[in-house]
Order: C-alpha cells, then structure tokens, then sequence
C-alpha cells in the first residue's frame, strides 16, 4: 500500500508564497487521487508485489502491458508529489555543508542555480511538467520531464528538488503566472531536505 507522506506543515504554513487552498487542493485532491489510482492498478499484481514506487518507475519496460501507461502517470504522480510536499518548509531554509559546496562547484552560488532551475522550469517545460535538480555523474545538474516522468525513467533515482509545473500547482493563486510561481516556490524551499537526499545519492 502506496502512502503519501504525511504533510509536514499546516495548509496555510506556505503563505504568502503558496496560500492554503493551493496546498490544500493540491495535496488532499491531486496528489490524494494520483495515490489512489496507483494503489488500485498495483493491487493484486503479482509480479508489483513488494516493489517500490521507485523500483515500479524504474521498471516500466516489465510492468504489464495494460497497465503501463496508468503506472506511469498515476505511479510517477504518487511519487513526485511526496518529494514535493517533502521539498517545502514554511519560510525556506539554506543550503549548507556539503550540499553548499556542491552548489558553488557546480553553479558558483545559489543565484545562480535558481536561475537555471527557473529557466528550465518556465521556459523548457511546455505544458504539464516538471524541472529537477539532480544529482548526475557525481554531478549536480538540471533536467525537466513532461506529465508525471521524472529522471527515473532515464535510470536516475537521484531526484534532489523538484518544481511542479502543472498549472494546478499555481492557477489558484497566479493563474497563468508561472513565473511568479517559480519565484515563491523559491522562497519556500526546504534545502535541509534536499541536502538529505544529496547525501544519500552520493553514498549510494
Ligand atoms: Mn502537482
């Protein structure tokens, strides 16, 4: 049984940047639909039994052949989300330690890679998306997906944030302004949390 993560802050903790409807929507519709749908296409599938949701995304090319495509969406929406609503804390934090020193390398400053992960996120992805920071060939590096892909079906678990650019992130509150979107998602990040993921991508 597939779970989203419990939300680690109240609706409104995300304001002004992402108001409480938004979150609310967003985390007890969307997100709650997307678990719901996986569960019910893995239940009772044998050969899913005992994977993860990592392993099934990772894994498509052996899912059975009617239900791949509902694997994919609902499967991939289930796990985005939980590292999404994972990836924010009321206010935002910093970078430290080592997560700050593999910005620098990679991007001289933290400016910087928002500037780049913006780029991606509001200029690459066409429609319904994502943008991620990862964590490549030892390396930090930006990459998007389209619908609910993520750099898990190009054999990357390394997810280390993620930027939900569907419109239902955003049109409650910015209707069609994604850009300011992007800009307070930016002020609510929870870096402690992507510097978690960091280092357990790199001991992996
Ligand atoms: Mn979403």
């Amino acid at each position: 049984m597939f779970k989203r993560i419990s939300l680690p802050y109240d609706y409104d903790a995300l304001e002004p940047y992402i108001d409480a409807t938004t979150v609310e929507v967003h985390y007890e519709k969307h997100h709650k639909t997307y678990t719901e749908k996986f569960n019910d296409l893995v239940r009772g599938v044998q050969s899913l039994k005992g994977m993860t949701a990592e392993g099934i995304l990772m894994n498509l090319d052996s899912a059975p052949d009617d239900l791949r495509d509902g694997l994919r969406n609902n499967g991939g929406g289930h796990y985005n989300h939980n590292l999404y609503f994972e990836s924010m804390t009321s206010g935002g934090n910093p970078p430290t330690g080592r997560l700050k020193e593999a910005i620098t390398d990679r991007f001289g400053r933290l400016g910087t890679l928002e500037d780049e992960l913006f780029q991606a996120a509001t200029a690459k992805v066409f429609g319904s998306g994502w943008a991620w920071l990862i964590l490549s060939d030892g390396k930090l590096d930006i990459a998007i997906s389209p619908n609910q892909d993520s750099p898990l079906q190009n054999g990357n678990p390394n997810l280390l944030l993620p930027v939900d650019m569907w419109e239902h992130a955003y049109y409650l509150q910015y209707k069609q302004a994604k850009t300011d979107y992007v800009k307070a998602y930016f002020r609510v990040v929870n870096w402690e949390i992507v510097a978690k993921r960091l280092e357990r991508a790199e001991q992996a």
